[in-house]
């Protein structure tokens, strides 16, 4: 909240390049007319947002801006979900969802982590609220009871010294990984059979396309010994609850879409969900409670329709354009290009891969606002940077946050302390943008009065009608409220959905298995490491960074296994020049015993605008070694972003 660079008041870019301070709502009406002009002389497509991972703190924010952005009329919407973890959104679209519930981390016999490490990262059982709060807790009491643990990771992290059983992969190499362990579990005939005779289709295709993949092929691709295959998906076969979950070292891969396919085939041919009659935890208190229903939901494949970039003929997922696109959207020139761009609590300029396509992009538009508490990298390149609260300055509930709780619980919290009097909340100023466009947005299920501006009170309340607990008892409860525990029974399906199915072999995956079947050839090449992701524990994303004595360090190590080190006669502090296929980057070498031979680990959101800045004061920027043009996967545009091939030299070497 107070560290330096905090922005206290909203600022405007004048004739020189230069910033001087400005009212938000000053801001807001000519960031209104300039959107009026941009949609006079190429319509609404050629404005564009997007939305960060801190647009997603404030519960106000998202509601608000999505509801301007709807009443806009643009299709180009981007978020950092579509650089993140978007195979889970293809998975759901191809294959379908089942309504019954998944089953619990903190009930259940087994579980595996791939590619996350909830340690660090608080995240990684896919929403499963025992790996959200207090990981470190919840993993001791579940294996204190019995739980086993299996970690797939490149990395001996945190989490996966806590494991049973961890499979020290070869980074990119998850779907050859999970299509081995169907491959045992199948065979073996350790599903189960009931759940895929009532809910499934393709299995037998599926089997099929997983039969090659034995244990010996695993360990010759992975070099993970292929006894602890088995053991792994025996364990995982024979128990009769638990999931695999995956995070970004899955999700971020050279075949991320199908591997996360096959690792949700694996929680599908187990079925590891709650049946119909069963009875089930329900975790709503402000919000709406929905009951669970033993059906399938259809695969949509939002993609196929609706609407489709003129780059690279890309269609929409949740509504979404692929973020990995969002550059070129901006640089091709077209009748919807887009000219104007709304970040909303993120930091492309930063994040995004390919950093100098990226930042190109960013400085080519007519218009860029960014609303952000600091001058981020994306700021910095920014027409106006709106500067918003900060958590502990707004009152907020935590109705968005209930599905990923442990057990019933809301809460309402005051603002504890005076906002500097510049500043507005988020919501204020897009709802004021929407009120100077004359778009009515549309918020909680009605359209709001646009001459009337509400209350942050009244927008909590509207997000709170259809809970169970009625909001001022959770206002009036200080510290909390605890609804009592209430329990649902899993309804039959409706008959409309009776004979839905889950797709576990839908058009498209035979392809990507393929592809990524053959990527077993290229183990060896001339780039000697791979770069694989993580996260460090005192920031988020490029949150923090600027912040005195949070982090241990000023910049982000390029971790490397001491032998390595050795053997490519760099020392520890060494400065190393790494060069991928597309680029390279000055970083800081440090060896580290956790990371896998022939790997290099890096954090994101590091590095600075300033192209000759030392990597040991501002870090360095992975992203320089990124590209969205190629080894993209098809459908979300995914970039890859790990187990890229790197190499690494000293440099002085040079
Ligand atoms: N402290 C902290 N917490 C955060 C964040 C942060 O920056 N800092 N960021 C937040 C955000 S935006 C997100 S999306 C989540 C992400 O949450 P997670 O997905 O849990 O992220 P990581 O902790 O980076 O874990 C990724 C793991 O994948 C491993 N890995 C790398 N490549 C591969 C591979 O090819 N295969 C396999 N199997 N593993 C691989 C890495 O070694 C690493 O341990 O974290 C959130 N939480
Ligand atoms: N190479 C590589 N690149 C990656 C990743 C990786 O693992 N490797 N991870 C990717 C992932 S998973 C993600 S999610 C993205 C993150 O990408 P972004 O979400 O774009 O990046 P953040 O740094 O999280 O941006 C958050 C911004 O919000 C600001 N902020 C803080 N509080 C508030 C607030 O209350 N309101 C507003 N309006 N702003 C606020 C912060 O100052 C910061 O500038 O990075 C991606 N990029
Ligand atoms: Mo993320």
């Amino acid at each position: 909240m107070y560290a330096p660079g905090r922005l206290a008041t909203s600022l405007r870019r004048n004739r020189n390049g230069e910033f001087g301070s400005v009212p938000a709502y000053e801001a807001a009406a000519e960031i209104s007319e300039r959107l009026g002009d941009v949609i006079g002389s190429n319509g609404p497509d050629a404005i564009g947002l997007f939305m960060g991972t801190q647009h997603n703190f404030a519960t106000l924010t998202g509601p608000m801006v999505r509801g301007w952005f709807r009443g806009l009329g643009s299709h180009k919407l981007f978020s950092t979900m579509t650089i993140d973890q978007s195979a889970k959104w293809i998975v759901r679209e191809r294959m379908g969802q089942y309504l019954g519930g998944r089953q619990k981390f903190h009930d259940s016999d087994v579980w595996i982590l791939a590619g996350t490490n909830p340690l660090v990262s608080v995240n990684g059982g896919d929403g499963d609220g025992a790996l959200m709060a207090n990981p470190s807790a919840s993993l001791r009491a579940a294996r204190d009871r019995g739980l086993e643990l299996i970690v797939i990771d490149p990395r001996k992290t945190e989490t996966a010294s806590r494991a049973d059983l961890h499979l020290q992969t070869r980074p990119g190499f998850d779907a050859v990984i999970f299509a081995g362990i169907l491959n045992v579990i199948l065979t073996e005939e350790l599903h189960d059979r009931e759940f895929c005779d009532r809910y499934v289709d393709g299995l037998d295709e599926l089997a099929n396309a997983v039969s090659g993949v034995t244990p010996d092929l695993v360990e010759r691709v992975c070099d993970v010994p292929s006894e602890d295959l088995i053991t792994a998906a025996r364990m995982f076969g024979r128990a009769s609850s638990g999931m695999v979950s995956t995070g970004t070292g899955v999700c971020m891969g050279p075949d991320s879409n199908v591997a996360e396919h096959l690792a949700a085939c694996l929680n599908v041919v187990c079925g590891r969900f709650a049946r119909e009659g069963d009875s089930v935890e329900d975790r709503s208190a402000l919000s709406r409670s929905v009951a669970p229903r033993a059906e399938v939901v259809p695969p949509g494949r939002s993609w196929e329709s609706g609407f489709h970039s003129r780059v690279g003929g890309v269609g929409t997922l949740n509504g979404q354009l692929p973020s990995g696109i969002l550059a070129d959207e901006i640089l091709q020139p077209g009748v919807d290009q887009v000219r104007a761009l709304l970040v909303s609590g993120g930091n492309p300029a930063s994040a995004l891969p390919d950093k100098d396509k990226t930042l190109r992009a960013l400085r080519s538009l007519d218009l860029l606002v960014c609303v952000d508490t600091h001058m981020s990298e994306t700021a910095q390149l920014a027409d106006y940077v709106i500067a918003p609260t900060t958590m502990y300055e707004r009152a907020d509930h935590t109705a968005a946050m209930e599905a990923t709780f442990t057990t019933p619980y809301a809460q309402h919290t005051l603002p504890l302390v005076d906002p500097p009097p510049g500043v507005v909340e988020d919501w204020q100023f897009w709802f004021r943008l929407a009120t100077e466009m004359h778009i009515d947005v549309k918020f909680a299920g009605r359209v709001l009065d646009p001459r009337v501006t509400p209350t942050s009170d009244e927008l909590l309340a509207m997000l709170a009608e259809r809970g169970r607990a009625p909001l001022s008892d959770v206002v009036a409860a200080d510290g909390g409220l605890r609804p009592p525990p209430r329990t649902s029974t899993v309804l039959p399906p409706s008959p409309d959905a009776a004979e839905n199915r889950l797709q576990l072999f839908p058009q498209g995956v035979a392809h990507e298995l393929e592809v990524a079947l053959s990527r077993s050839d290229t183990i060896v090449d001339e780039f000697l490491l791979r770069l694989v992701v993580r996260r460090e524990r005192e920031l988020m994303n490029s949150l923090g960074r600027g912040i005195p004595g949070l982090a241990r360090r000023t910049f982000n190590p390029a971790f490397v296994h001491p032998a390595d080190l050795r053997q490519l006669g760099i020392s520890e502090d060494d400065t190393v020049i790494i060069r991928s296929r597309h680029g390279s980057i000055r970083a800081v070498a440090v060896p580290d015993e956790t990371v896998r031979r022939g790997i290099v680990s890096m954090t994101h959101c590091y590095g600075s605008l300033d192209p000759d800045a030392d990597p040991h004061d501002h870090g360095s920027n992975v992203a320089a070694l990124l590209t969205c043009d190629t080894n993209v996967q098809t459908i979300n545009h995914m970039p890859t972003m790990t187990a890229v091939p790197v190499t690494i030299d000293a440099v002085n070497d040079i």
